[in-house]
């Protein structure tokens, strides 16, 4: 089934092991039905749908924390090997799934270009993701993912193999809502924080554009995770922890569409989607546009992909 000449290839996670409730385990497979790949390739570019991974085991409601992180780390071990093993020409999407598997995603990516350079970040989120397991205050471990990549807190999730990220190749956009122990660390390591007040005060356009430079300025690529919840809570409901006054998703498509003129663009993960707050299927369109505006074609990514795979043997067209 996995067309293994498709660029982009889409890896599903379906772990709600960092969340709260179970609701966005079933996120891949909803996004799936609803024609995501469909989409994907109704912009013209090669696209499959590779794998969805499933958590080994999941620690009952209520477990200790120390369970429920080596459950956390395990699979976001699992996911980083999977990435690691794709062909070095192959673009992954991860759809989650809550943003703990994340810590996947990015040391899974990072090891893949560790041969050639540091990985960039961008983190587009409502909240910092930063608390460790001392700092947390609600006890979810979807609140720790950026902490864990940048090399702080419990060896199971700051430990899984692959290079920390750098904070100087960090940022975030459109944070709004945070605990003041997360926003202490952040600004000690000195990662950028492009806040929602900075976003309505500048425009998304323009942030996003700022935001590239950092994580494309010392590093040989860079990736982008978009945990849903920065967009706006009364237009994007479908998610764990809706936030007011985020991110228009339309706003979001339009900057996204820069990405299509970045060949050092290397990854991409989007998480977060709640299938039971959408039973229209309004979101589930919102996250294919969003897919769509950023990894539709460009002249550089197909050139790109034409020298790695010679001109007539690429899928896409
Ligand atoms: N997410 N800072 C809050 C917490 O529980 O630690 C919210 C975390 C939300 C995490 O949505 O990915
Ligand atoms: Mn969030
Ligand atoms: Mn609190
Ligand atoms: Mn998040």
């Amino acid at each position: 089934h996995a067309d293994m000449r498709a660029v982009v290839q889409v890896i599903g996670v379906a772990s709600a092991l960092g969340a709260p409730g179970d609701g966005p385990a079933a996120g891949p497979a909803a996004l799936e039905r609803h024609g995501l790949l469909q989409r994907l390739k109704g912009t013209g570019i090669g696209a499959s749908w590779q794998e969805t991974l499933e958590p080994v085991t999941t620690p009952p409601a209520g477990a200790l924390m120390r369970e429920r992180l080596d459950a956390v780390g395990a699979l976001a071990q699992r996911v980083a090997d999977h990435l690691t093993a794709l062909a070095p020409e192959v673009f992954p999407l991860v759809i989650g799934g809550d943003h703990a598997v994340g810590i996947g995603t990015w040391r899974g990516v990072a090891s893949r270009i560790a041969p050639r350079g540091a990985l960039g970040l961008i983190w587009i989120d409502a909240h910092l993701d930063s608390h460790t397991e001392r700092s947390t205050h609600s006890g979810n471990i979807h609140g720790m993912p950026l902490a864990a990549l940048l090399g702080e807190g419990d060896a199971a999730l700051s430990g899984v193999a692959g290079p920390r990220l750098d904070p100087a190749n960090v940022v975030i956009i459109g944070a709004r809502a945070w605990e003041h122990e997360e926003h202490e660390r952040l600004t000690r390591l000195g990662v950028q924080v492009f806040d929602m007040a900075e976003v309505r005060e500048r425009g998304m356009g323009a942030v996003f554009c700022d935001a590239l430079s950092v994580v494309r300025e010392r590093t040989a690529g860079f990736g982008v995770s978009i945990d849903l919840d920065a967009l706006d809570a009364a237009a994007f409901p479908a998610v764990t922890c809706p936030e007011t006054e985020g991110i228009a998703p339309d706003e979001l498509c339009a900057a996204l569409l820069a990405l299509r003129g970045c060949g050092d663009f290397v990854a991409m993960e989007i998480v977060e989607y709640l299938p039971d707050r959408d039973p229209g299927g309004m979101c589930a369109d919102w996250v294919a546009n969003i897919a769509c505006a950023a990894l539709g074609p460009s002249t550089y990514l197909l050139r790109a992909k034409e020298r790695e795979f010679g001109a007539h043997n690429y899928a896409p067209l």
